[in-house]
């Protein structure tokens, strides 16, 4: 997507328009000529606390005009991909970089001038909330702006003919990797999406270049050190506790590592898959290998299987795609939260349209800051999806939540937060949850938990390390350490140390897969699902401990329990106006982040990891 303004961390350049999922952020510049504040603080010598409540009342105004007109012009494109809608996008996204960057510059000049701590978060968040800022000329915002709508519209309209002469969408091509079991087929998907991405490389090079310079002419050493500074806490502590967080979890990550390439080596033979090398990306269930759930059957252990497949429930149960969504709102009104309002119905998008091209990649939407939420779709009827509508509405619950938190506010506590929500609420779908609301009919015995923890890890934990390495890519890229000639390699050896994947074959000079990788032109960070990652299961943990919940972890719903939904309340009500230690006081007790709840759920499972890995050569 493009860039929304977001001039906040998320969303909120100015704040919060675009959604969450896609935040964008400005991207621009244009020669930005004074507002009349800015002349009016340049030429006096001594600014006051009084003058920093005069910009910031002027902003919020603007803001909150800029963000309503930007949201509208980047919800048609993205529902309506077409030359027309995409130069719209891409001029209402200039328009929000160039305010963006133009209140960062006004917002820096009070920074030696003595104003209150609430003026200072504001400022503050003024002075980093863009995610693409622009060169302060207009010439370049313009063309930071149109690359920004080119990479979207190629990503989007991206599809793969196979050698059938079938035509693809990604959704299609999700789904046959999510079932096929054929190597060769898996091969000839995973390097066929990958061919929508060489023609992005120059763009993203240039790209790059821009948002530099105007990240640059912002005080930052590079577009990386900009994003890295938005957590509350100096830019290079952020990486070492992305590191911290990482290595608490590495070892678990490894033991199932280890299981999952011996038991893909039974599948497809060693010679396929050896058992000393990381495991070739495209047999995992997922496009990119950064969930493996849909390979669950592949490595499921014996006896210990739960009986009953999601997607499978779903389709007895006549779940079409509403009925998937309003099955997620429930359990968030089960919670006391408020029905979601009658124009979400009416404005989402829940299918792929047949007849156009829209961006497929799920997000959800704050048209307006108050009621205007919305989600975009295009589910498919599995049970992958349907967790990630809880996601989705996750974000649209918290926007609504911190509607009447002032605008610099509305945003959560710190990116991953955002994230989090939703998935924190699909945690509760369990066994029990689904007998309840009539998806299964018994509930497996507790016997059967390494089955459901097990597919619980090939989501979860499976997914860690890649969502540490998208930005740490970016970070080389944006810093200059990693040249363009050596992008898809720098990519490829990061994709190994983590994950310990590998490309399945040798990559053509022109490749440039992390392009194939929707955050990647859309220009999302990503580290905010790493963080969402390990904060989720201290939020699950939190909440099932206000619902009284004396099941192991992993059983625990908080369903219908409205204490839980008044906790996690309060902690979104907060929106942005804390720094994000705080929020996370109010519901975990804790002001730092920790790998313990997400080991502790999957403690058992650990144990019987390392139990079957026994004699097993495990590293990659
Ligand atoms: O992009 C998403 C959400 C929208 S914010 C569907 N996620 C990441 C991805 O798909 O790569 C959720 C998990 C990681
Ligand atoms: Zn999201």
């Amino acid at each position: 997507m493009k860039n929304q303004l977001k001039l906040t961390a998320i969303a909120l350049l100015v704040t919060t328009t675009l959604s969450a999922c896609n935040q964008e952020q400005t991207q621009s510049t244009t020669r930005v000529e004074k507002t009349p504040s800015q002349t009016e603080t340049s030429t006096s010598t001594q600014l006051t606390a009084q003058d920093a409540e005069a910009f910031l009342t002027k902003v919020a105004e603007d803001l909150v005009k800029l963000n309503l007109e930007g949201s509208r012009a980047e919800w048609i494109y993205q529902n309506f991909i077409t030359d027309d809608t995409a130069a719209l996008s891409s001029a209402a996204n200039q328009k929000l970089t160039e305010a963006g960057v133009r209140y960062a510059v006004e917002a820096a000049k009070f920074d030696n001038v003595e104003v209150s701590a609430d003026q200072r978060r504001k400022l503050n968040i003024l002075k980093q909330s863009l995610v693409m800022p622009a060169p302060q000329e207009t010439k370049k915002s313009a063309e930071l702006a149109e690359i920004g709508a080119k990479l979207g519209s190629m990503y989007g309209k991206g599809t793969y003919t196979t050698k059938a002469g079938e035509t693809l969408s990604l959704g299609d091509m999700t789904a046959r990797m999510a079932t096929s079991r054929n190597y060769d087929e898996l091969l000839e998907l995973w390097q066929g999406w990958r061919e929508i991405s060489p023609p992005m490389k120059d763009l993203y090079v240039r790209q790059t270049e821009l948002a530099n310079e105007g990240a640059q002419s912002l005080g930052y050493k590079d577009l990386g050190a900009m994003w890295r500074s938005n957590y509350d806490m100096p830019a290079e502590d952020f990486a070492k506790e992305l590191d911290r967080l990482w290595t608490q979890v590495k070892p678990l990550y490894d033991d199932l590592h280890c299981y999952v390439r011996s038991e893909l080596g039974k599948k497809y033979g060693e010679d396929k898959v050896p058992q000393d090398k990381p495991i070739p990306a495209h047999l995992l269930g997922n496009m990119w290998a950064q969930s493996w759930g849909n390979i669950y059957d592949l490595v499921a252990p014996e006896n210990a299987d739960p009986g009953y497949d999601l997607t499978q429930q779903l389709a007895k149960h006549n779940y079409d795609e509403i009925k998937m969504v309003k099955g997620a709102e429930n359990f968030f009104t089960s919670l006391g939260f408020d029905a979601l309002p009658e124009t979400f119905w009416q404005r989402s998008l829940f299918k792929k349209p047949a007849d156009r091209d829209v961006i497929c990649h799920a997000s959800a939407w704050d048209i307006d800051s108050q009621d205007d939420i919305r989600i975009k779709m295009c589910i498919q009827k599995t049970g992958e999806d349907f967790a990630v509508i809880h996601h989705e509405l996750g974000h649209n619950f918290y926007q609504r939540a911190y509607k009447n938190q002032p605008v610099f506010y509305q945003n959560s506590a710190n990116d991953g937060f955002h994230e989090a929500i939703g998935d924190t609420i699909a945690l509760s779908i369990t066994p029990k949850y689904l007998k309840e609301i009539g998806l299964i009919d018994t509930i497996p015995d507790e016997s059967k938990d390494i089955g459901l923890l097990m597919k619980m890890a090939l989501e979860k934990i499976a997914f860690i390390p890649f969502g540490l390495l998208v930005d740490q890519w970016r970070w080389k890229v944006f810093s200059g350490e990693v040249k363009p000639e050596d992008y898809n390699k720098a990519w490829w050896e990061l994709r190994e140390k983590y994950q310990g994947v590998t490309a399945p074959v040798a990559r053509p000079n022109d490749a440039f897969d992390p392009g194939a990788k929707y955050h990647v032109p859309a220009n999302t960070p990503y580290s905010r699902y790493f963080l969402a990652h390990i904060q989720q299961f201290e939020f699950h943990r939190a909440l099932c401990e206000i619902a009284g919940n004396t099941d192991p972890i992993h059983r625990c719903s908080i369903y219908n329990n409205k204490e839980a939904g008044k906790a996690l309340n309060t902690m979104l009500e907060m929106g942005s106006s804390q720094p994000w230690q705080q929020a996370y006081k109010v519901l975990t007790g804790n002001e730092q982040m920790d790998a313990t709840a997400i080991l502790d759920y999957f403690a058992p499972l650990h144990k019987w990891l390392k139990e079957k890995n026994k004699g097993k050569q495990c590293g990659f």
